[in-house]
């Protein structure tokens, strides 16, 4: 058993597995499935390359006997950073097939953060493209190398020389592969976060191939569905809701956008008679805005999901008419919970909730600040348990106490209230957490780096609202220096090497905090301050 991993107790294990939700299968064996059943039939297309299950299988299982000549075990951890390509699978499914451990970090991710996944998780191994977006990941590869002592191998995807490259592992010779079955660990997914660093998500093919079977069986996904990934497959969404992993499992068709803008997108759409994908809220704007004036033809979309953040009834309301097609909302996390809006569900429904939960197992419960249920249609904090929802973090002891309840429920941090029918609207958060547009910032991990500035005495990050991103996060700065600006800040963290988006919108410099009754930062105060700055446009 991997150290520092909670397994689920047996009396839950027996429940979700005599109740038909853990099947037992692995992700390997339902690629082999598919590749049996529709060999020839077009798994991914990247560009003018297109991959058949066939070939996704055949180069997978030679990846995973590669990987095994190279020495990496079951088990193993495996930090993987790849963008929407071909590779991604392919890699994906060979650590899959030899049950070492990817942890799905995000192209944004920089530096200080995947050096932070290597250690936290003593990763063997780092998986990279050579460029993307014009950032050089080898070069960054080889900083992380530098610290991290538990790295052995740098793997690349792309024409590199100074490590090794994915295409030459590739190998022939077959090793016996290790025995993977469906309790066993899977991946690591990450958390949007609130505290610290972010927490890592451990997740098995039981729990996991549930949540994809489910959405694929609610989005009604089959080997007609032709998907445009826009969103980094890496996210839990775009990954599983039902995501690239769902089309897989339908036999469906993936086609990989390197970027979601819809110079890029809406020729994919057109030339590859796109009919489902998913979006982000802004993301859904720019598209809606977008399809006004440009002239391609996207009649095949059948259903666009919009989910990550909140949307707004005003956008929601646009999408089905702008595009010709269904929306549906989507509300999840990478922790576990999926709800989602039904595609036969009346506009009212899908204009004004987030959706329902996707499995009848799925426990859900609405609560007071003591944790005590509130009556329906009350607004509360939502906890969650069930057969994909985690039941504790990757070594995160102390945090484990805090976000589940004694009797295993999740505390999600999302304020919601139900209606009658069971369908859920977010109303707010009590986690300390900025959402980005669906990317999400944990306030306390970027005050921790702004913190190690030699001329800040303290910081505070909120939210502050944003007709388009939702929301958008405000830095509040103690110095003594005067001359300190935020620029300089920002070129601090760029420097440090983290994700653009953690990165503050706007820097606002005071004396000091105001405080709760309690003592502590009250950053109500603190939004209501930035809110009323903005109002009046100071
Ligand atoms: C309001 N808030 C939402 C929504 C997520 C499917 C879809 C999304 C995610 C995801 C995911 C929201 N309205 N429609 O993993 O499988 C906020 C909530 C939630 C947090 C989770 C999936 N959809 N959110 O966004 O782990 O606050 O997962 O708790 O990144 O995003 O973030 P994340």
């Amino acid at each position: 058993m991997l150290q520092g991993y909670t397994p689920w107790p047996d009396e839950l294990a027996t429940k979700y597995r005599s109740n038909g939700c853990w099947t037992g299968e692995t992700f390997g064996e339902v690629l082999e499935r598919m590749a049996t059943l529709t060999p020839t039939s077009i798994a991914l297309i990247e560009g003018n390359r297109k991959v058949t299950y066939e070939e996704l299988n055949d180069r997978a299982n030679r990846l995973a006997h590669g990987f095994i000549h190279l020495g990496i075990k079951k088990q193993d951890r495996v930090v993987l950073q790849l963008t929407n390509t071909i590779t991604f699978f392919e890699v994906c499914f060979a650590l899959f097939r030899m049950g070492a451990l990817p942890i799905f970090s995000l192209p944004l991710h920089r530096q200080t953060e995947i050096t932070y996944f290597c250690e936290h998780t003593k990763a063997v191994a780092y998986v990279i493209p050579d460029v993307f977006d014009r950032h050089d990941y080898v070069k960054m590869a080889r900083e992380v190398k530098g610290k991290v002592n538990t790295l052995q191998h740098i793997i690349v995807a792309g024409d590199e020389q100074e490590f090794l490259n994915v295409e030459a592992l590739m190998s022939e010779e077959s090793v016996n592969l290790p025995n993977i079955s469906g309790s066993d660990l899977a991946f690591f997914q990450l958390s949007g976060g609130s505290t610290g660093l972010p927490k890592l998500i451990p997740r098995t093919h039981d729990e996991y191939l549930y949540s994809i079977r489910k959405s694929v069986e609610i989005c009604e996904l089959s080997e007609r569905t032709k998907y445009l990934a826009v969103l980094p497959v890496a996210h839990n969404f775009t990954m599983s809701s039902p995501g690239v992993f769902g089309v897989l499992y339908a036999g469906g068709c993936i086609i990989l956008s390197p970027d979601p803008s819809p110079d890029t997108a809406f020729p994919l759409i057109e030339k590859e008679k796109v009919n489902f994908t998913s979006l982000v809220p802004p993301l859904a704007i720019i598209w809606i805005e977008a399809k006004k004036s440009r002239g391609y033809d996207l009649t095949s979309l059948e259903v666009i999901q919009v989910g990550g953040a909140k949307c707004s009834a005003e956008v929601a309301k646009k999408v089905g008419p702008s595009f010709g097609c269904s929306l549906q909302q989507v509300f999840g996390m990478a922790e576990g919970l999926v709800n989602y809006t039904r595609l036969d569900d009346t506009d009212e429904k899908i204009v004004y909730t987030q959706g329902r939960p996707m499995s009848e197992f799925d426990e859900i419960r609405i609560v007071d600040e003591e944790d005590q249920s509130i009556a329906v249609g009350d607004t509360g904090h939502l906890q969650v348990r069930g057969p994909y929802t985690i039941i504790a973090y990757y070594n995160a002891e102390t945090h484990n106490e805090k976000a589940f309840t004694h009797d295993g429920f999740y505390r999600t941090g999302d304020i919601v209230k139900q209606t009658e029918d069971g369908y859920l609207i977010v109303e707010g958060r009590d986690k300390d957490q900025i959402n980005r547009g669906g990317e999400k910032i944990a306030a306390e991990e970027v005050e921790n780096y702004l913190l190690s500035h030699e001329d800040v005495l303290d910081a505070a990050i909120v939210s502050m609202p944003d007709a388009f991103l939702g929301e958008r996060s405000c830095a509040f700065i103690i110095s003594q220096n005067e001359q300190l600006t935020g620029q300089a800040l920002k070129s601090f963290l760029q420097l440090k090497g983290i994700a653009a988006f953690k990165i503050p919108d706007r820097f606002e410099f005071v004396h000091e905090f105001p405080q709760t009754p309690l003592g502590k930062v009250s950053k109500k105060s603190l939004r209501e301050i930035i809110q009323e700055k903005l109002a009046t446009k100071i």
